[in-house]
């Protein structure tokens, strides 16, 4: 169970990595965060160009995930990510992406890369 201060904890080291990331990354890539709660992604798709990073948000208050992409065009896996976390990942292959959760397999969400 997280406590307040483990989020207020999350939320700064979050703002600290933001700033950091402003500092030094590529101008023309954009961040764009996908939500995880009550088993559903926030959305259903997701427009983003080619080399845009997508955070994939464990907004949950006791349910693990373990998001993945079906590729073979941006492969990845996030493996367990326990509620409060977040991972970031670089879609740099253009098409559609489907990615879905390999624990709630109707969790599913279409990235489509630009
Ligand atoms: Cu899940």
């Amino acid at each position: 169970m997280k406590t307040q201060n483990d989020f207020k904890q999350t939320m700064m080291m979050m703002a600290l990595g933001a700033m950091v990331m402003v500092g030094t990354s590529v101008a023309s890539a954009a961040d764009h965060t996908v939500v995880q709660k009550d088993k559903q992604f926030s959305t259903k798709t997701i427009k983003v160009k080619a080399g845009d990073r997508v955070v994939f948000k464990n907004e949950e208050k006791a349910i693990a995930h373990n998001v993945y992409s079906l590729g073979p065009k941006n492969a990845f896996e996030l493996k367990i990510q326990q509620p409060g976390n977040s991972s970031a990942i670089d879609f740099k292959d253009k098409g559609v992406t489907e990615v879905e959760c390999a624990i709630h397999p109707t969790m599913k969400i279409k990235v489509e890369v630009e």
